[in-house]
């Protein structure tokens, strides 16, 4: 049989490389999608880098961006993938309150441009289509109180965008009869998750005050609780969706929660550092109880306009069908990211304060 080969997009993020990686194990050839910027944005797949003048490398980076429907269509012309991933997104909730129109640009229309890509191109028989979701009409939030309101939550611009994305994908299946599926994820983090979503957030500053860089971590809503699993474990569910015969629809998670408080202790719990609380609401504070110490405080920047207080999967399909289950243990997973990012913050002794964004 001839090499399979994938389109992913977003290939520079955090489950475009693990996904890459997989793939490439699995003997396919890798075509991915990375948009232009002015600085190296390649850094989490460079250790997949081939020299692009030796004969038919099998990991090939091309430019483009979801945005642009004239380059994916292109694109997806000249690799005749047998399989395109869709993980390019504007994926940062805060961040998409603050820049709504480009987030449903690229979340919720670039995904009907690849859709409409692979009809217009005729690939419909040939190329299997994956679409990164994401929970939402499952979660409960604060602000939206009656039944109606919580089955179609609006928590956030990029929610909208995403349902969109959901639901485009089901229509072009049924519409066309097109092998296109949807992985709903819950929350997946790693030691390479993007350094401003509160799992990584939480890590690095935590390695930071081990070396006496920074002396306290800033952050927003210490109760919301989420689903969080290892992005290694996802991306096997992903490769696994577009395995099946029949497309479908599939919820990929733990079956756990855990709060943001809860991640903060287990953080320094791998310092040895004990976390304590007191006061309340804005003037909470964590601390070390052994010195008094405070190392956790509120921003009340970090709040969001409507927030998702809880999030909770049922990965029981994704068992059933796929026989997919997630393999890193919560506590696993919280020490993989501190201890990568003690090693990497001692490797360059150097903490880089970011000008925007947590
Ligand atoms: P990520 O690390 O933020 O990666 C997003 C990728 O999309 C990056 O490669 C980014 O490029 C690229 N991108 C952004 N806008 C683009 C555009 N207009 N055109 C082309 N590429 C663009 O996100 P992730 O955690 O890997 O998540 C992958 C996908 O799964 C996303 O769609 C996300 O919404 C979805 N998802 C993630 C989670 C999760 O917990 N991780 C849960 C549910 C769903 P740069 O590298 O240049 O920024
Ligand atoms: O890590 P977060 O920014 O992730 P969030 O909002 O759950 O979104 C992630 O998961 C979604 C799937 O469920 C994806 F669709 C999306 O692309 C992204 O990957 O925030 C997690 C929780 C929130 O409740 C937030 O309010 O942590 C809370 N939080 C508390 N303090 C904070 C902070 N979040 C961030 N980013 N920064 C804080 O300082």
């Amino acid at each position: 049989m001839s090499e399979k080969v994938a389109l992913i997009s977003g290939v520079t993020g955090q489950d475009g490389a693990y996904l890459a990686e997989l793939l490439l194990s699995k003997g396919y050839r890798v075509d991915g999608i990375k948009r232009r910027s002015s600085s190296f944005n390649s850094e989490r797949v460079d250790h997949l880098y081939e020299d692009p003048h030796k004969n038919d490398p099998r990991f090939r980076m091309h430019y483009g961006d979801l945005t642009d429907a004239t380059n994916l269509i292109r694109l997806v012309q000249e690799v005749q993938p047998d399989e395109i991933y869709n993980l390019a997104a504007q994926s940062h909730v805060q961040v998409s309150f603050d820049t709504p129109e480009y987030t449903a640009n690229a979340d919720a229309v670039g995904t009907l441009r690849f859709l409409e890509a692979i009809r217009i191109l005729g690939l419909g028989d040939r190329t299997r289509f994956y679409q990164a979701s994401r929970p939402s009409s499952t979660a409960r939030c604060r602000k939206c109180r009656s039944a109606r309101r919580r089955r179609f939550i609006r928590d956030r611009p990029m929610g909208v965008a995403k349902l969109y994305a959901y639901w485009i994908t089901v229509n072009y299946r049924e519409a066309y009869g097109m092998h296109a599926s949807n992985g709903i994820l819950f929350n997946h983090e790693s030691p390479i998750r993007g350094e401003t979503f509160v799992t990584r957030k939480i890590t690095r500053a935590v390695a930071a005050i081990e070396a006496g860089a920074e002396d306290c971590l800033w952050l927003g809503n210490l109760d919301a609780q989420r689903d969080w699993g290892h992005a290694r474990d996802y991306v096997e569910g992903m490769w696994r969706i577009l395995q099946q015969d029949t497309p479908d629809d599939y919820v990929l998670a733990t079956g756990e929660t855990h709060s943001v408080r809860e991640f903060v202790e287990l953080a320094f719990e791998q310092l040895g550092v004990p976390i304590e609380w007191r006061g309340e609401g804005v003037d909470e504070e964590g601390f070390d109880p052994r010195n008094g110490r405070v190392l956790v405080r509120i921003d009340t920047r970090y709040f969001r306009p409507t927030e998702v207080d809880l999030l909770l999967g049922d990965p029981s399909k994704a068992k059933r069908v796929l026989g997919w289950e997630h393999s890193t243990p919560f506590r696993q997973l919280v020490a993989e990211m501190v201890d990568t990012d003690m090693r990497s913050f001692r490797g360059s002794n150097t903490f880089q304060r970011r000008a925007i964004g947590e």
